[in-house]
């Protein structure tokens, strides 16, 4: 056959070819049999040789138009499989935006922290500042400038974590208090929320580990009237404006006078009830006159400075304005109990 016609005949099969092509692949299979180093152009161009020389720039020429030819033929294939392969992903990506949303699940806040919460907002609303202060505390801080002697049962290891002799997991937040009173920088009003260990057995209203929030106000002239009023005003504002506190005298060795706070029945208004067991009010918290050892101890001069001080279970606010009557619960994080609050 001529050259002519064989490039003819090979334009005619390559359309065909590319034209029957299913995608990409087979394009690819036809591009290398027509146009590879080792295809089918190639071949004739091998007979280029036994062309008449006065012929072969028109020959010559005729490859060349049928190389590129089969190569635009080549590229609208492939531009036509492209334009599909994203039209059927658009397809497959499309939204329904008028479908109804779906609802995101959202976590819940944990009842201590909504009850710590609500604590700090009424102290900060007085001028109070929040700090923290370490769990892993000397027995320094946590018992001596407290005013707790070396044979105090509170310093008994059945009662505190001991990690050494010097070295034990925090009793109460006061060693805060007592770090903040020796930086000297006086007038002090802060409340230290935390947790804090202590040797208990679990039960309904024990655990080995809570949280107490305790408050320190020490400024010339601080008086138990200060402290009164600072607690009233506290009680009010987490229980309701009609509630009623009662101050009974007690006991700590960090504060003289010291006195435990009753707050009037919040469920029955003090006429007694299941809640109160019948007295008409529920304890919540201990409270006192800085003694002057612990101030002495804390490097401030106890002629020139008195304060209060005070200290409430976070977990007892908790259970009480929630009635929740076990405190297990606050622990177990079961999603059940949380989504409640
Ligand atoms: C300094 C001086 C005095 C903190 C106080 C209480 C009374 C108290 C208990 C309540 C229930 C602890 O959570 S509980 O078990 N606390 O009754 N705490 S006065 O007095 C301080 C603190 C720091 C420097």
């Amino acid at each position: 056959m001529e050259m002519k016609d064989l490039l003819m005949e090979l334009s005619l099969r390559a359309k065909a070819k590319i034209e029957e092509a299913e995608g990409p692949d087979k394009l690819n299979e036809a591009r290398i049999a027509f146009l590879g180093k080792k295809g089918e152009l190639t071949s004739i161009l091998k007979g280029m040789k036994n062309v008449k020389p006065e012929d072969r720039p028109e020959v010559g020429q005729l490859v060349n138009d049928t190389r590129e030819k089969i190569e635009k033929w080549l590229d609208e294939s492939r531009t036509a499989f492209e334009a599909k392969i994203r039209e059927e992903k658009l397809k497959s990506e499309v939204i329904d935006v008028t479908l109804p949303a779906r609802k995101a699940r959202f976590g819940h806040r944990h009842p201590n922290s909504i009850a710590l919460d609500e604590v700090e907002r009424i102290f900060i609303g007085m001028g109070y500042e929040v700090v923290e202060g370490p769990e892993v505390e000397y027995a320094d801080y946590n018992f001596t400038k407290l005013n707790i002697p070396e044979d105090h049962p509170a310093r008994d290891e059945q009662d505190t974590f001991f990690i050494t002799d010097e070295i034990l997991l925090r009793s109460q937040t006061s060693p805060v208090q007592a770090r903040k009173m020796e930086e000297g920088v006086l007038p002090i009003r802060m409340i230290a929320p935390g947790r804090v260990f202590r040797s208990d057995e679990v039960d309904a209203t024990h655990s080995p580990s809570f949280h107490q929030i305790e408050g320190l106000v020490i400024d010339r002239n601080i008086t138990f009237a200060d402290l009164k009023g600072t607690l009233e005003e506290f009680a009010k504002e987490l229980f309701g404006p009609e509630t009623k506190t009662k101050f009974r005298p007690h006991h700590f060795p960090f504060t003289e006078p010291s006195a435990e706070v009753d707050v009037s029945c919040f469920k029955c208004g003090g006429k007694g009830c299941r809640f109160c067991k019948g007295s008409g009010w529920i304890e919540i918290l201990g409270c006192g006159t800085v003694h002057p050892n612990v101030l002495r101890m804390c490097g401030i001069d106890p002629e020139e400075y008195t304060g209060f001080a005070f200290g409430v279970g976070l977990e007892r606010i908790a259970l009480l304005k929630y009635e929740i009557d076990d405190m297990r619960l606050l622990y177990e994080n079961d999603i059940r109990f949380l989504k409640q609050f």
